[in-house]
Protein backbone atom coordinates (compact mmCIF):
# COMPACT_ATOMS: atom_id res chain seq x y z
CA UNK A 1 0.00 0.00 0.00
CA UNK A 2 1.46 3.47 -0.98
CA UNK A 3 0.08 7.17 0.63
CA UNK A 4 -1.06 7.92 -2.50
CA UNK A 5 -3.53 4.64 -2.30
CA UNK A 6 -7.49 5.51 -2.50
CA UNK A 7 -8.80 6.47 1.23
CA UNK A 8 -11.61 3.98 2.08
CA UNK A 9 -13.55 5.92 4.73
CA UNK A 10 -15.40 3.68 6.50
CA UNK A 11 -17.40 3.15 9.87
CA UNK A 12 -16.02 -0.26 11.65
CA UNK A 13 -19.50 -1.47 12.29
CA UNK A 14 -21.16 -0.59 8.85
CA UNK A 15 -21.94 -4.16 6.72
CA UNK A 16 -21.96 -1.46 3.35
CA UNK A 17 -18.87 -0.48 4.51
CA UNK A 18 -17.58 -3.93 4.94
CA UNK A 19 -19.13 -4.81 1.38
CA UNK A 20 -16.65 -2.14 -0.50
CA UNK A 21 -13.55 -3.21 1.30
CA UNK A 22 -14.12 -6.99 0.41
CA UNK A 23 -14.69 -5.63 -3.00
CA UNK A 24 -11.44 -3.75 -2.80
CA UNK A 25 -9.63 -6.83 -1.14
CA UNK A 26 -11.13 -8.92 -3.68
CA UNK A 27 -10.08 -7.23 -7.00
CA UNK A 28 -6.36 -6.52 -5.25
CA UNK A 29 -6.78 -2.91 -5.04
CA UNK A 30 -3.94 -1.10 -2.78
CA UNK A 31 -6.15 1.14 -0.09
CA UNK A 32 -5.62 3.41 2.98
CA UNK A 33 -8.73 3.13 6.01
CA UNK A 34 -9.96 5.55 7.29
CA UNK A 35 -11.84 4.99 10.41
CA UNK A 36 -14.39 8.28 10.58
CA UNK A 37 -15.89 9.90 13.88
CA UNK A 38 -20.13 9.34 13.23
CA UNK A 39 -21.40 12.96 11.87
CA UNK A 40 -18.09 13.94 10.77
CA UNK A 41 -18.72 11.81 7.41
CA UNK A 42 -21.36 13.95 6.39
CA UNK A 43 -18.55 17.16 6.85
CA UNK A 44 -16.02 15.14 4.81
CA UNK A 45 -18.10 14.25 2.05
CA UNK A 46 -18.55 17.69 1.58
CA UNK A 47 -15.53 18.83 1.35
CA UNK A 48 -14.59 16.05 -0.66
CA UNK A 49 -17.51 16.79 -2.90
CA UNK A 50 -18.92 13.42 -2.57
CA UNK A 51 -22.25 12.67 -4.17
CA UNK A 52 -23.54 11.48 -0.66
CA UNK A 53 -22.47 11.74 2.80
CA UNK A 54 -22.87 8.16 4.05
CA UNK A 55 -19.98 5.92 4.45
CA UNK A 56 -18.34 4.09 2.26
CA UNK A 57 -16.54 6.65 0.44
CA UNK A 58 -13.20 6.21 -1.48
CA UNK A 59 -11.10 9.41 -2.01
CA UNK A 60 -9.12 8.73 -4.89
CA UNK A 61 -6.81 11.20 -6.46
CA UNK A 62 -9.19 11.77 -9.43
CA UNK A 63 -12.57 12.49 -7.09
CA UNK A 64 -14.45 10.84 -4.53
CA UNK A 65 -16.21 7.39 -5.52
CA UNK A 66 -19.69 7.74 -2.75
CA UNK A 67 -21.72 4.47 -1.84
CA UNK A 68 -20.42 0.86 -1.70
CA UNK A 69 -22.12 -0.39 -5.11
CA UNK A 70 -20.04 2.59 -7.06
CA UNK A 71 -16.93 1.27 -5.74
CA UNK A 72 -17.72 -1.74 -6.86
CA UNK A 73 -17.98 -0.61 -10.12
CA UNK A 74 -14.92 1.36 -9.86
CA UNK A 75 -12.90 -0.90 -8.87
CA UNK A 76 -14.66 -3.37 -11.56
CA UNK A 77 -12.28 -1.70 -14.21
CA UNK A 78 -8.83 -1.22 -12.37
CA UNK A 79 -8.89 -4.97 -11.04
CA UNK A 80 -5.36 -6.49 -10.42
CA UNK A 81 -3.77 -9.01 -13.06
CA UNK A 82 -5.37 -12.37 -12.09
CA UNK A 83 -8.26 -11.13 -9.97
CA UNK A 84 -11.61 -11.67 -11.04
CA UNK A 85 -14.54 -9.85 -12.10
CA UNK A 86 -17.81 -9.75 -10.11
CA UNK A 87 -20.01 -8.89 -12.98
CA UNK A 88 -21.55 -12.49 -13.37
CA UNK A 89 -22.82 -13.82 -16.29
CA UNK A 90 -26.17 -11.75 -16.66
CA UNK A 91 -24.99 -8.18 -15.20
CA UNK A 92 -28.32 -7.18 -15.09
CA UNK A 93 -29.42 -10.04 -12.92
CA UNK A 94 -26.88 -9.71 -10.68
CA UNK A 95 -27.17 -5.57 -10.54
CA UNK A 96 -30.98 -6.73 -9.55
CA UNK A 97 -30.47 -8.96 -6.75
CA UNK A 98 -27.76 -5.94 -5.42
CA UNK A 99 -30.09 -3.29 -5.25
CA UNK A 100 -32.90 -5.10 -3.51
CA UNK A 101 -30.30 -6.67 -0.96
CA UNK A 102 -29.10 -3.13 -0.71
CA UNK A 103 -32.30 -1.62 -0.47
CA UNK A 104 -34.26 -4.32 1.57
CA UNK A 105 -32.00 -6.61 3.78
CA UNK A 106 -29.48 -3.96 4.36
CA UNK A 107 -31.23 -1.41 5.34
CA UNK A 108 -33.56 -3.47 7.73
CA UNK A 109 -30.41 -5.88 9.20
CA UNK A 110 -29.21 -2.50 10.67
CA UNK A 111 -32.53 -1.29 11.72
CA UNK A 112 -33.38 -4.72 13.31
CA UNK A 113 -29.86 -4.44 15.65
CA UNK A 114 -30.05 -1.00 16.18
CA UNK A 115 -33.21 -1.07 17.56
CA UNK A 116 -32.52 -3.06 20.01
CA UNK A 117 -29.29 -2.54 20.82
CA UNK A 118 -28.85 1.80 20.86
CA UNK A 119 -32.00 1.69 22.84
CA UNK A 120 -31.16 -0.71 25.89
CA UNK A 121 -27.45 -0.94 25.53
CA UNK A 122 -25.87 1.94 23.98
CA UNK A 123 -22.38 1.91 25.78
CA UNK A 124 -21.97 -1.84 24.42
CA UNK A 125 -22.30 -0.39 20.97
CA UNK A 126 -19.32 2.67 21.58
CA UNK A 127 -16.03 0.39 21.50
CA UNK A 128 -16.75 -0.38 18.00
CA UNK A 129 -17.01 3.17 16.77
CA UNK A 130 -14.04 4.13 19.18
CA UNK A 131 -11.93 1.20 19.02
CA UNK A 132 -9.74 2.28 15.45
CA UNK A 133 -9.81 5.93 16.23
CA UNK A 134 -6.62 8.42 17.16
CA UNK A 135 -6.58 9.67 20.65
CA UNK A 136 -8.57 13.00 20.01
CA UNK A 137 -11.48 11.40 17.74
CA UNK A 138 -11.27 8.56 20.43
CA UNK A 139 -12.07 10.88 23.32
CA UNK A 140 -14.53 13.24 21.50
CA UNK A 141 -16.63 10.11 20.58
CA UNK A 142 -15.91 8.52 24.30
CA UNK A 143 -17.79 11.72 25.96
CA UNK A 144 -19.90 12.51 22.84
CA UNK A 145 -21.68 9.52 22.77
CA UNK A 146 -24.34 10.60 24.85
CA UNK A 147 -25.75 13.12 22.25
CA UNK A 148 -24.75 10.92 18.98
CA UNK A 149 -26.81 7.88 19.81
CA UNK A 150 -30.15 10.65 19.83
CA UNK A 151 -28.94 11.28 16.20
CA UNK A 152 -28.56 7.79 15.63
CA UNK A 153 -31.82 6.91 16.53
CA UNK A 154 -33.82 9.97 15.28
CA UNK A 155 -31.65 9.10 11.64
CA UNK A 156 -32.54 5.57 11.02
CA UNK A 157 -36.15 6.11 12.93
CA UNK A 158 -34.81 3.22 15.81
CA UNK A 159 -37.36 2.21 18.60
CA UNK A 160 -38.97 -1.07 19.63
CA UNK A 161 -41.76 -1.24 17.20
CA UNK A 162 -39.51 -0.14 14.13
CA UNK A 163 -37.37 -3.00 15.35
CA UNK A 164 -39.76 -5.63 14.78
CA UNK A 165 -41.28 -4.35 11.86
CA UNK A 166 -37.40 -4.57 10.37
CA UNK A 167 -37.22 -8.16 12.02
CA UNK A 168 -40.68 -9.12 10.16
CA UNK A 169 -39.10 -7.65 6.35
CA UNK A 170 -35.72 -8.93 7.09
CA UNK A 171 -37.06 -12.68 7.70
CA UNK A 172 -39.05 -12.25 4.43
CA UNK A 173 -35.76 -11.45 2.73
CA UNK A 174 -34.20 -14.72 4.36
CA UNK A 175 -37.06 -16.86 3.29
CA UNK A 176 -36.43 -15.47 -0.24
CA UNK A 177 -32.61 -16.05 -0.47
CA UNK A 178 -33.19 -19.48 1.30
CA UNK A 179 -35.58 -19.81 -1.62
CA UNK A 180 -33.00 -18.78 -4.45
CA UNK A 181 -30.59 -21.36 -2.97
CA UNK A 182 -33.12 -24.21 -2.63
CA UNK A 183 -31.66 -26.11 -5.73
CA UNK A 184 -28.43 -26.38 -4.04
CA UNK A 185 -26.23 -23.72 -6.20
CA UNK A 186 -23.37 -22.63 -5.29
CA UNK A 187 -23.93 -18.87 -5.45
CA UNK A 188 -27.19 -16.77 -5.53
CA UNK A 189 -27.37 -16.66 -9.79
CA UNK A 190 -25.58 -20.23 -10.64
CA UNK A 191 -21.97 -21.28 -10.05
CA UNK A 192 -19.85 -18.19 -10.60
CA UNK A 193 -19.20 -15.83 -7.05
CA UNK A 194 -20.69 -12.44 -7.89
CA UNK A 195 -21.02 -8.62 -6.39
CA UNK A 196 -24.41 -9.81 -5.31
CA UNK A 197 -22.99 -12.69 -3.48
CA UNK A 198 -20.67 -10.08 -1.63
CA UNK A 199 -23.27 -8.44 -0.67
CA UNK A 200 -25.32 -10.87 0.69
CA UNK A 201 -22.74 -12.11 2.54
CA UNK A 202 -21.26 -8.93 4.15
CA UNK A 203 -24.71 -7.46 4.68
CA UNK A 204 -25.66 -10.48 6.41
CA UNK A 205 -22.56 -11.00 8.09
CA UNK A 206 -23.77 -9.51 11.78
CA UNK A 207 -26.05 -12.46 11.86
CA UNK A 208 -23.09 -15.37 11.50
CA UNK A 209 -20.35 -13.34 12.47
CA UNK A 210 -17.75 -15.67 10.71
CA UNK A 211 -14.27 -15.81 11.85
CA UNK A 212 -12.88 -14.11 8.45
CA UNK A 213 -14.60 -10.72 8.71
CA UNK A 214 -11.95 -8.22 9.81
CA UNK A 215 -14.12 -5.73 12.23
CA UNK A 216 -16.71 -8.22 14.23
CA UNK A 217 -14.51 -9.88 16.38
CA UNK A 218 -15.88 -9.26 19.58
CA UNK A 219 -18.82 -7.37 18.14
CA UNK A 220 -21.71 -7.61 21.13
CA UNK A 221 -25.33 -9.06 20.09
CA UNK A 222 -28.05 -8.00 22.28
CA UNK A 223 -29.54 -11.03 24.19
CA UNK A 224 -32.89 -11.35 21.73
CA UNK A 225 -30.75 -11.17 19.12
CA UNK A 226 -28.59 -13.78 20.10
CA UNK A 227 -31.92 -15.79 20.49
CA UNK A 228 -32.98 -15.01 17.05
CA UNK A 229 -29.67 -15.90 15.37
CA UNK A 230 -29.58 -18.98 17.23
CA UNK A 231 -32.47 -19.93 16.02
CA UNK A 232 -32.12 -18.90 12.48
CA UNK A 233 -28.29 -20.74 12.60
CA UNK A 234 -29.27 -23.91 10.88
CA UNK A 235 -30.83 -21.81 7.73
CA UNK A 236 -29.20 -22.98 4.78
CA UNK A 237 -28.66 -18.56 4.03
CA UNK A 238 -26.77 -18.68 7.29
CA UNK A 239 -24.87 -21.53 6.86
CA UNK A 240 -24.03 -20.42 2.94
CA UNK A 241 -22.55 -16.66 4.19
CA UNK A 242 -19.98 -18.67 6.76
CA UNK A 243 -19.08 -20.69 3.49
CA UNK A 244 -19.00 -17.81 1.38
CA UNK A 245 -17.23 -15.86 4.05
CA UNK A 246 -14.76 -18.95 4.28
CA UNK A 247 -14.07 -19.50 0.61
CA UNK A 248 -13.70 -15.81 -0.81
CA UNK A 249 -12.76 -13.31 1.80
N1 LIG B 1 -26.57 2.19 -0.06
C1 LIG B 1 -25.45 2.81 0.62
C2 LIG B 1 -25.76 2.77 2.10
C3 LIG B 1 -24.74 3.52 2.93
C4 LIG B 1 -25.18 3.72 4.36
O1 LIG B 1 -26.37 3.62 4.71
N2 LIG B 1 -24.19 4.03 5.22
C5 LIG B 1 -24.42 4.26 6.63
C6 LIG B 1 -23.54 3.33 7.47
S1 LIG B 1 -24.16 1.67 7.44
C7 LIG B 1 -24.02 5.68 7.02
O2 LIG B 1 -23.01 6.18 6.61
N3 LIG B 1 -24.85 6.32 7.88
C8 LIG B 1 -24.56 7.62 8.41
C9 LIG B 1 -24.99 8.73 7.51
O3 LIG B 1 -25.60 8.49 6.44
O4 LIG B 1 -24.72 9.88 7.90
C10 LIG B 1 -24.18 2.03 0.26
O5 LIG B 1 -24.32 0.89 -0.21
O6 LIG B 1 -23.08 2.56 0.39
Amino acid sequence: MTSSAPALHVFAISHYCEKARWALDHFGIAYRLQHVVPGLNRVIAKRLGAASGSLPFLATPAGVIAGSGAIIDWGEGRRAPGRASLAGFDPAEVLALEGRLDQVAGVHIRRYYYSDALLSDPGAVRPIFTRDLALLPRLAVTFGWGKIVPRMIAGMDLGPEQGAQSRERLLGELDWLDGLLADGRAYLTGDGFTRADLTAASLLAPLVNPPQHPTYAGLAMPPALQEDIARWRTRPLLQWVSRVYASNR
